[in-house]
């Protein structure tokens, strides 16, 4: 049976538009993956922000952070044979591939989960460093009891890593630099102790041996990891055949911990999908599904920047309801909500 899935009717609810670009020159192109959080009882999003510049004539642009953190524009002729422009996420030439657009953080805050808004009194989150070059993306927040913890993708031309910060007031940031080096992202923390271990899940992945498979480690202290284990692997010939990475921090049940998850075949279908973990035992896998849970249906899912995608690594729960914040289409974010109890009775044994 699949699950009720109730999307809001004001979908999409953020678009790029609704964003200014962060310096002048640049355009919006897409906003994906918002994390998701409580604080000063309102719902905030942490929104990823691609941006490019102005598109001009002829030419093939994209902006890559310098050494001394300024923005520089590079470009191609768009008529030059070398270029590879297949995929709208790439730019890659002779060989080399650099990111289309460049990405930041913003924080945007709502009394009703569904229109949102920036304030001054916040900064935006910019890649700092060699690691961060290409920017950084798709941020997990992490609620504990002493304050937020971030996890996020970092882009550069050493690959893609995992990005930790911590926050107590989301003014000011402790930047904790690379925990999990390329290649490796979609870094989940669970938001409590198991047996007074802190755990995350992660998805490191290889290029010619192995794939992109969700593992598990644990830490004494959430910055020196361990102890890791592959704990699910994709599925030949299914929706979840090609990569599989955690969304937001696991939800603890009666029956263990959910975890949302993403999906993606050969096509690049990016779908979501969940797995039920041992609630004092996280390696071991009680159940998952076989069906996915959401697919991309709408026209805002199907079609966009990059089309055909479904991504999530942002909900908050209230009670049996789990509110889903996603990417669509890589261009716009939406919302849906799902009944947890509806989702468990969904999944089927094993892993
Ligand atoms: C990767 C990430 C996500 C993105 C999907 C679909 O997993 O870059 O940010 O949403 O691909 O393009």
């Amino acid at each position: 049976m699949p699950v009720t899935i109730k999307r809001y009717i004001h979908n999409p609810i953020l678009r790029p538009r609704d964003i200014y670009p962060s310096i002048p020159g640049m355009e919006v192109a897409c906003l994906l993956n918002p994390g998701v959080f409580y604080f000063d009882h309102k719902i905030w999003m942490i929104v990823r922000v691609a941006e490019r510049p102005v598109p001009e004539k002829g030419l093939v642009r994209f902006p890559v952070m310098n050494t001394s953190g300024e923005i520089e524009i590079r470009q191609f002729a768009e008529s030059d044979p070398d270029l590879d422009l297949s995929d709208a996420r790439l730019i890659t030439y002779r060989g080399e591939s650099f990111l289309s657009t460049l990405s930041h953080l913003r924080l945007l805050s709502s009394d009703d989960g569904i229109r949102f808004s920036e304030s001054a009194d916040y900064p935006s989150l910019l890649g700092v460093g060699n690691y961060e070059a290409y920017g950084i993306e798709d941020c997990r927040v992490a609620t504990m009891e002493e304050g937020y913890w971030l996890t996020y993708t970092a882009v550069s031309a050493f690959g893609v890593g995992v990005g930790m910060m911590y926050t107590g007031d989301w003014k000011q940031f402790d930047r904790k630099g690379i925990i999990l080096p390329p290649h490796n992202k979609d870094c989940a923390l669970f938001e409590r102790k198991i047996n007074d271990t802190y755990y995350m899940l992660h998805r490191p992945s290889s290029v010619f041996v192995g794939g992109n498979y969700i593992w598990l480690a644990s830490s004494p202290d959430l910055l020196h990891w361990g102890n890791h284990q592959c704990i699910a692997r994709t599925r030949p010939g299914m929706w979840d055949s090609e990569r599989i990475g955690a969304g937001a921090s696991p939800v603890l049940t009666d029956s263990g911990w959910l975890v949302i998850y993403h999906g993606a075949d050969a096509a690049h279908r990016y779908c979501l999908g969940a797995l039920l973990l041992d609630r004092n035992d996280p390696s071991s896998i009680i159940a998952r599904s076989r069906e996915p849970l959401m697919e991309p249906e709408a026209a805002y899912e199907k079609t966009g920047f990059f089309g055909n995608v479904v991504f999530t690594n942002g909900h908050y729960v209230n009670g049996d309801e789990l509110v889903l914040y996603y990417g669509a289409a890589d261009e716009v974010i939406c919302a849906a909500t799902f009944s947890v109890s509806e989702i468990l009775t969904t999944l089927l044994p094993g892993n």
